[in-house]
C-alpha cells in the first residue's frame, strides 16, 4: 500500500527548475524542497532581479534560446531531475510575438531535450504543456482526457503541442524518463492582473481601499476548470515522486475536473467582498472567447499518484482577494 510506494519514492540529490521564478515556479520550489530536503535546487531565469526568497536555492541565468548556454548549464550541473516551467507562457503575446513564442517554446524547450539526453541520459525530466493544446477538441463540451486530439487555436497553444509532440518523441528515442503534465487553468496568489481572476480580486481589493470607483469586467459566460497553483505544484510534486513506476512519455491532464463560469466565480469574489460593489461591462474588455467550456479529467492523474486537490474553488478564490488586499 502507502509505505510501500512512499518507500519506493524517486530521489534526486540535483533538481533543475527552468522558469522556476515565473508563478508556478515559485509555487513549486518550496514544495520540492520539502519533499526532497537534501537537495539541492537550481532554478534558471533570464534576469538575476529576485521575486523569490532564495534561501538554498541557486540561480542560474539562463535563456533556453540559446543552445549553448543551455548545453553548459545541463553539463554543468548534472541534474537528475529537470521540471521544465520555462516558456512565454501569454496567449494574448503570442499573436503579436509568434517567433518569439515559437522561439522559446519549441526551440528552447529542443535545446533543453538535447543537453539532457547528451549528458544526464538518465534523468527524469516533468515537461509542463497545457491544455490549450486541446483548443477546438473542448468544442464538444466534455470533460476531456489524455486522448483528446490536439487541435490548437493560437500560436502559444500549438507552440506548447508541439513541444508535447516533442517531448513523446525523445521518450521514445531516449533513456530520459519523460512525464508530460498538461496544465488547466491555475491562479493563486502572485498571478498577474493579466489574467480573469486575479483581474476581480486585484480590483475589488482596490475598491475597498477606496482607490477606485468601478469594477470593470469583460465576457463572463466562458466555463473554466480551475485549481489552486498549490495543487498544481503539488501534482507536479507527485508526479516526480511516483516517476519511476509511471512510463516514459506518460500524459496527465493537471485538472479539477470540474467547470464554473467566470461569472459564478465573480459572484463569489463579490460577496467575499467588505462593501456591495455592482461590476460594470468594460467593452475593451470584452474579447470574443473561441471555447464556451474548458474541462478536463485528472482521472488518470489521481489513479497514478493518489492527488487529490487541497484547496476548493472558494478557499481559492479566498486567497486571491487576500493577497490583492495586501498587495
Ligand atoms: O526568465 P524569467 O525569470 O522572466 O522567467 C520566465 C521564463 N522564460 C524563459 N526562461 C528562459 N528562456 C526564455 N527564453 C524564457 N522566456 C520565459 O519562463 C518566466 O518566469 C517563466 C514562465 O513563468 P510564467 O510566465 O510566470 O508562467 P507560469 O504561469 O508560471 O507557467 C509555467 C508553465 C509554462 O510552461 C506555461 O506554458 C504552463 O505552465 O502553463
Amino acid at each position: 500500500g502507502r509505505f510501500k510506494a512512499l518507500t519506493k519514492m524517486s530521489s534526486a540529490s540535483r533538481i533543475l527548475v527552468t522558469g522556476g521564478q515565473g508563478f508556478v515556479g515559485r509555487a513549486l520550489v518550496p514544495k520540492l524542497q520539502q519533499a526532497w530536503p537534501l537537495a539541492e535546487i537550481m532554478i534558471t531565469s533570464r534576469s538575476r532581479s529576485s521575486k523569490q526568497a532564495q534561501g538554498a536555492v541557486r540561480v542560474a541565468t539562463l535563456d533556453i534560446r540559446d543552445t549553448q548556454a543551455t548545453k553548459l548549464l545541463v553539463q554543468r550541473y548534472q541534474p537528475e531531475m529537470v521540471v521544465h516551467l520555462a516558456a512565454q507562457a501569454n496567449v494574448g503575446l503570442s499573436f503579436q510575438q509568434p517567433e518569439l513564442t515559437w522561439q522559446t517554446n519549441l526551440h528552447g524547450s529542443l535545446n533543453l531535450f538535447a543537453a539532457l539526453e547528451q549528458h544526464t541520459p538518465q534523468a527524469t525530466l516533468l515537461v509542463i504543456s497545457s491544455s490549450d493544446i486541446y483548443g477546438a477538441s473542448f468544442a464538444s463540451q466534455q470533460a476531456l482526457d489524455e486522448n483528446a486530439l490536439l487541435q490548437p487555436q493560437n500560436p502559444y497553444a500549438a507552440s506548447k503541442a508541439a513541444m508535447d509532440l516533442a517531448a513523446g518523441a525523445l521518450a521514445r528515442t531516449s533513456q530520459l524518463k519523460v512525464l508530460r503534465a498538461r496544465a488547466f487553468n491555475h491562479t493563486g496568489p502572485g498571478q498577474d492582473e493579466g489574467y480573469v481572476l486575479p483581474a476581480f480580486a486585484a480590483q475589488i481589493a482596490r475598491i475597498e481601499a477606496q482607490q477606485e470607483d468601478i469594477l470593470k469586467v469583460g465576457n463572463l459566460d466562458a466555463e473554466r476548470d480551475f485549481l489552486h497553483v498549490d495543487d498544481v505544484a503539488e501534482a507536479y510534486v507527485q508526479l516526480l515522486m511516483h516517476a519511476q513506476h509511471l512510463n516514459s512519455g506518460e500524459i496527465f491532464n493537471i485538472c479539477s475536473g470540474q467547470a464554473h463560469s467566470v461569472q459564478s466565480l465573480l459572484d463569489q469574489l463579490l460577496s467575499l467582498a467588505t462593501q456591495k460593489i455592482q461590476p460594470a461591462a468594460d467593452p475593451a474588455r470584452m474579447r470574443p472567447s473561441d471555447l464556451h467550456r474548458v474541462q478536463g479529467c485528472a482521472t488518470k492523474l489521481k489513479e497514478a499518484t493518489g492527488w487529490h486537490p487541497s484547496k476548493s474553488i472558494s478557499q481559492t478564490l479566498e486567497d486571491l482577494l487576500n493577497y490583492w488586499r495586501q498587495h
